[in-house]
C-alpha cells in the first residue's frame, strides 16, 4: 500500500519540502530564498524520480520511489519499500566503505524519500563516461575495496550466524528480488513481451537462445543460487549506470535492490557491464572514426584488476579477522592458535575463491544475455544509431554471454585472465 501521506513531488513542491525541514534547508540556502533555487530532475534509470535542488549555500539529491516503475508506467507498481531498503542498504556500506558511498541526510518512510549529497560535476555516470570513451584510473581499486568491505563485513565470515539471519530478514526485499528474478533470469530465455533484441538482425540468434537447453539448464541453476545462497548483503544491481565517477573519485548508488545473497553476484554484475562496454566500442569507432583502442585494453585491465584487488582484499580482511571473525569459519578452526590454523585458513580461503570465480563468469553470462534481449538495454549499445553496426556488436556480446553462462569457468574461462583474453579473440 502507498503510505499515508504520500505525494510525488515535482520541480515546485521538492523546493518547499526541502525549505520546511531545516536539517535538508541549511545545506542549499536561507528558507527566504527558496524562490532562487533551481530544481531539476535527472532521473535517467529505470526505476525512480531524482531531483537536484541547488541554492546559494548549496545543493542536495532527493530520490523518490513512486509505486510504480518509471520506465514502464503505473501498469507496473513496485513496492516503495525499496526506498527503506535504498536507505538501509547505504547506511550498511557507508558505515564499512564511507569513501565510495554518497551521505544519507533523511529518509522519509511517508514520502518514499531519501535526501543525499549531491555527487556534482565533474561526476558522471561511469557508463556515460565509457561510451564518451573516457578511461578511469582509479576505478579498479575503488571497486575492488567497496567488493571486498561490503561483502566481507556484511557475510557470517565477520558477522555471529544470529546477526547474519537478522541482516536476512531486514533486506528480505521480495518485490525487488522477483523482478530480477522475472527480468534477469527468466524471461530472456521465454517469449515475453517485455523482451526487445536489434531486430530482424538478431531474431535468428535469440530464436536460437530461446530453444537452448544448455542456456535454460543454466540460468535456472543462477535462479537456485540467487534464491537459496545467503552469503552477504549484496548492492543488488552494481552495473556501470549505478557508479558514478571522476579521474579521482568513485561513488556507487542505487542499492534499492539490496538482499542477502550469493556475493558472485555483484561482483559480476559490475565485470559483465564493463564487458558490455568492451564489446560495444567496435560501434562507437565507427560511428567517430576515432580508434578505440586504448579503452578497449583498459576495459580488460580493469576487470582484471577489479578481480583480483578484490579477492586480495577480501582475503586480507578473512585473514585479519581469523582469530575473532563470524560464525563461518570459527577461529577454533581457522584461527592463528589452532592446529593447523593458518594453512586450514589458506585452503579454505582456495577453495572459497575458485567457487566464487565459476559463479562470477555464469552470472556474468545471464548479466551480459539480459541488456540484449530483456526488457533492459544499456546505452553502451543502444547509442550506437546504425542497426547492423549495433547488431554485430551485440551478437558478439550475446555468443560470448551464452558462452560465459553455459561454460561457467569450465573450457577456457578459468581465471579473469583467460576470460578478458577469450573475449578478445
Ligand atoms: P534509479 O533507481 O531510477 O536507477 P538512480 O539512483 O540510478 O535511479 O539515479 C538516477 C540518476 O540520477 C543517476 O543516473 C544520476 O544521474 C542521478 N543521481 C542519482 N543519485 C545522485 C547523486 N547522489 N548525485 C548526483 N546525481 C545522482
Ligand atoms: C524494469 S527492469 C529495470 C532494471 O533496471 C534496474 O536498474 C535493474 O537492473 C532492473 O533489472
Ligand atoms: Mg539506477
Ligand atoms: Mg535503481
Ligand atoms: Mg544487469
Amino acid at each position: 500500500a502507498v503510505p499515508r501521506g504520500f505525494r510525488a513531488l515535482d520541480l515546485e513542491s521538492v523546493k518547499h519540502y526541502v525549505a520546511a525541514r531545516p536539517g535538508l534547508q541549511q545545506r542549499v540556502g536561507p528558507a527566504d530564498s527558496v524562490e532562487s533555487w533551481s530544481v531539476r530532475e535527472v532521473g535517467d534509470g529505470n526505476i525512480n524520480f531524482v531531483f537536484i535542488v541547488e541554492g546559494p549555500s548549496g545543493s542536495l539529491c532527493i530520490k523518490q520511489a513512486l509505486p510504480y516503475v518509471r520506465c514502464v508506467g503505473e501498469d507496473w507498481p513496485l513496492t516503495q519499500d525499496r526506498c527503506r531498503i535504498e536507505a538501509e542498504a547505504l547506511g550498511e556500506e557507508a558505515a564499512v566503505c564511507p569513501a565510495h558511498v554518497p551521505a544519507l541526510y533523511l529518509y522519509d518512510p511517508a514520502m518514499a524519500l531519501i535526501a543525499m549529497h549531491f555527487l556534482a560535476p565533474p561526476h558522471i555516470i561511469l557508463r556515460r563516461g565509457l561510451i564518451a570513451g573516457a578511461t578511469y584510473p582509479a576505478l579498479a581499486a575503488h571497486l575492488a575495496d567497496f567488493l571486498a568491505a561490503t561483502l566481507f563485513h556484511t557475510s557470517a565470515l565477520k558477522l555471529s550466524t544470529t546477526a547474519f539471519r537478522q541482516k536476512i530478514a531486514q533486506f528480505t526485499n521480495d518485490e525487488m528480488c522477483r523482478l530480477t528474478e522475472q527480468v534477469i533470469l527468466t524471461e530472456p530465455y521465454i517469449t515475453a513481451k517485455n523482451n526487445r533484441w536489434t531486430s530482424p538482425q538478431l531474431d535468428a540468434d535469440v530464436a536460437a537462445l530461446q530453444s537452448d537447453v544448455a542456456a535454460r539448464v543454466a540460468v535456472s541453476e543462477l535462479k537456485s543460487l540467487f534464491i537459496g545462497r545467503p552469503q552477504a548483503l549484496l548492492h543488488g544491481d552494481l552495473h556501470t549506470g549505478s557508479i558514478m565517477v571522476t579521474d579521482t573519485e568513485t561513488a556507487v548508488i542505487d542499492p534499492e535492490f539490496a538482499f542477502v545473497g550469493p556475493m558472485a553476484f555483484d561482483v559480476a554484475k559490475i565485470l559483465a557491464n564493463l564487458l558490455l562496454a568492451y564489446f560495444s566500442t567496435d560501434g562507437h569507432e565507427a560511428a567517430s572514426g576515432q580508434s578505440r583502442e586504448a579503452q578497449r585494453a583498459w576495459l580488460l585491465s580493469c576487470m582484471r584488476d577489479i578481480w583480483s584487488g578484490f579477492t586480495s582484499a577480501f582475503c586480507r580482511l578473512w585473514s585479519e579477522h581469523a582469530a575473532a571473525g563470524g560464525d563461518l569459519y570459527p577461529a577454533a578452526l581457522v584461527g592463528p592458535e589452532a592446529p593447523a590454523g593458518p594453512a586450514t585458513l589458506a585452503a579454505c580461503q582456495a577453495a572459497f575463491l575458485e567457487g566464487l570465480w565459476g559463479e562470477t563468469v555464469s552470472f556474468m553470462g545471464a548479466f551480459v544475455i539480459r541488456r540484449l534481449v530483456g526488457i533492459a538495454h544499456v546505452a553502451d549499445m543502444d547509442s550506437i544509431a546504425d542497426p547492423d553496426t549495433r547488431a554485430a556488436c551485440e551478437r558478439r556480446a550475446l555468443r560470448f554471454g551464452r558462452r560465459m553462462l553455459v561454460e561457467g569457468s569450465r573450457s577456457g574461462l578459468g581465471s579473469v585472465a583467460a576470460l578478458t583474453e577469450a573475449a578478445e579473440a
